[in-house]
């Protein structure tokens, strides 16, 4: 039965080596440069020894380890549709080294690999050429042999390359090394040549009359038209460091003038935008993955209204920042409330600003003012963030400090409406006078002031008169993303009041209850204080 798995990528090389048809392979030193060579549609890839060496800073001359040209070449061969041609040098020692090389290169993927016979560490073809010693026939076969034998995948290729031409021991060691490797088991030759007319290539390919696969790499005798390679049969050509090259310039032009002109605008419109290097890495495939194998986040927000300056109490300190940048313990209140909510994964976080807006500058916060802060109240700032009331969302006092595990309670609970009251009403102690506060009616209050208890919401007012009401709001009210559309459509609706710019909050609180929704109410025993004076600021240091 037929199998649907395509071609392995030594199939692939294999073939590619097989037919009389030229075909060509282009050079590339990572794994960009991997998949770019791909996409402009070469069927195969030669990872250049010189390109790679040159990418990492270092020589041609085995300066890079085995390892190091391994791990690269499997970056490459994961990046790279088309197979890799991994350029061996001398195979990294004797037999015995290149036979563990073969095995290694197999386990990353890489399809076939060239060795030379020059001598370890070898030097580019193209430097003082005359002077690099060869290696002896025998040892070279011998290394061959081993290649070959120590193969898992008959498919994968061992290219025998020829330095004979480079160091200038004619065309007759050409063919008796090329005969002797073609026997030793390569699956093509290389003859290598550092001249820049092509003769005696061709005299070689004559000589040769297509006896075995033959590949070249003019790079040096590059103004041949290929056609005279293809009447030869030749098997390919490798364009061996053009991509490489190609690079360089456009690096080097760019870093000059970025430096000269201390600026990058000059140059951005000829940079490749950023979108590109998103796709080149295959983004988008990370993105499709996501939405298959990431459970949704829940999409949660918060808007913090912090617009006013605090009370009288607080002039002193207020007289620069607006009361939410006040610190306790060195942090301000704002920090600790997005810091806070940041940690139980609350990612979309807005702040409406007005007195001092322009201290807010959070990173990540997004900030909507509201210039008429001294004479609005909160439900008109709220309004100004209107645009951030999406999915589930929690709207918080920006003065208030609370231990996370308050918000973390509310967070957790899916009801529509979900707030934090504290059953202990501050300031009811014998003897204080209170200002009003965020007071609630509760439908069960619970029997003891020390447990945290769950409960619903019967009323809410700004009010002093305590004795009407079981609890004190703490500023926090969670809507899930159904309650967030009825906030929504409630702020709409309450523009047209005539009293829309002096509403509050339980003014909120306290239209839902009347609409007959179920605001569920969390009640807790201190962990939180809102800072109101000096003396509320060294007390909050306690928490
Ligand atoms: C390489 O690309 O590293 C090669 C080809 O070996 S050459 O630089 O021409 O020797
Ligand atoms: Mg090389």
């Amino acid at each position: 039965m037929a199998s649907d798995n395509p071609p392995r990528p030594t199939t692939r090389l294999r073939a590619l080596l097989g037919t009389e048809r030229l075909d060509f392979i282009m050079e590339a030193h990572d794994g960009l440069s991997a998949r770019i060579a791909a996409e402009a549609g070469f069927p195969a890839i030669w990872a250049s020894g010189l390109s790679i060496a040159a990418g990492l800073g270092v020589r041609d001359n085995n300066e890079a380890s085995w390892t190091q040209v391994l791990e690269l070449a499997e970056f490459m061969a994961d990046a790279a549709p088309a197979p890799i041609l991994l350029d061996g040098d001398t195979g990294h020692g004797n037999f015995n080294n290149f036979r563990r090389f073969v095995r290694k290169l197999e386990s990353r993927g890489i399809a076939g690999v060239c060795i030379e016979d020059k001598i370890f560490p070898k030097t580019n073809s193209f430097l003082r050429g005359m002077a690099q010693p060869l290696a002896p026939v025998d040892e070279f076969c011998g290394k061959l042999k081993a290649g070959k034998d120590a193969q898992g995948d008959d498919d994968f290729v061992i290219v025998a390359r020829t330095e004979a031409l480079i160091a200038g021991w004619g065309l007759a060691e050409a063919l008796r090394r090329a005969e002797a490797y073609h026997a030793a088991g390569a699956d093509a030759i290389i003859v290598h040549s550092a001249k820049s007319r092509p003769d005696e290539v061709l005299a070689f390919l004559d000589a040769w009359a297509n006896r075995h696969p033959v590949v070249l790499i003019p790079t040096k005798y590059y103004t041949t038209p290929v056609e005279i390679f293809e009447a030869r049969k030749v098997a390919a050509v490798i364009w061996g460091n053009h991509l490489l090259r190609a690079a360089l310039p456009a690096m080097q032009q760019a870093a000059v003038r970025i430096a000269r002109e201390r600026s990058v605008a000059g140059i951005e419109e000829k940079l490749a935008p950023l979108a590109e290097v998103f796709r080149l890495q295959g983004d988008d495939e990370l993105h499709a993955a996501e939405a298959r194998y990431l459970a949704a986040a829940p999409q949660r927000g918060a808007i913090i209204l912090a617009a006013t300056r605090g009370g009288g109490a607080l002039h002193p300190l207020t007289a620069e920042v607006p009361k939410t940048l006040l610190r306790v313990d060195g942090v301000t209140l704002l920090d600790r409330l997005c810091d806070n909510l940041t940690a139980l994964n609350v990612r979309q976080l807005s702040v409406v600003a007005g007195y001092r807006a322009a201290a807010i500058t959070r990173a990540g916060l997004r900030r909507f003012d509201n210039a008429d802060w001294a004479e609005t109240g909160e439900i008109a700032s709220l309004a100004c963030a209107a645009e951030a009331l999406q999915g589930a969302c929690l709207i918080a006092y920006g003065d208030i400090l609370c231990r996370r595990h308050i918000l973390q309670v509310l967070l957790d609970d899916e009801a529509d409406f979900v707030i934090a009251a504290d059953r202990r009403i501050r300031g009811t102690a014998a003897g204080t006078a209170a200002p009003p506060r965020d007071l609630l009616r509760l439908t069960a209050p619970p029997a003891h002031d020390f447990l945290d208890a769950e409960t619903s919401l019967a009323g809410a007012a700004y009010a002093a008169d305590f004795a009407d009401y079981d609890a004190e709001w703490i500023g926090l009210l969670q809507c899930s993303a159904r309650g967030t559309q009825v906030v929504r459509e409630w702020l709409a609706a309450a523009r047209a009041r005539p009293d829309f710019s002096r509403l509050a909050m339980v003014d909120l609180l306290a239209d839902l209850v009347a609409r007959g929704e179920r605001v569920k109410a969390h009640l807790f025993s201190g962990d939180w204080t809102t800072i109101e004076s000096v003396c509320d600021l060294a007390d909050a240091s306690n928490l």
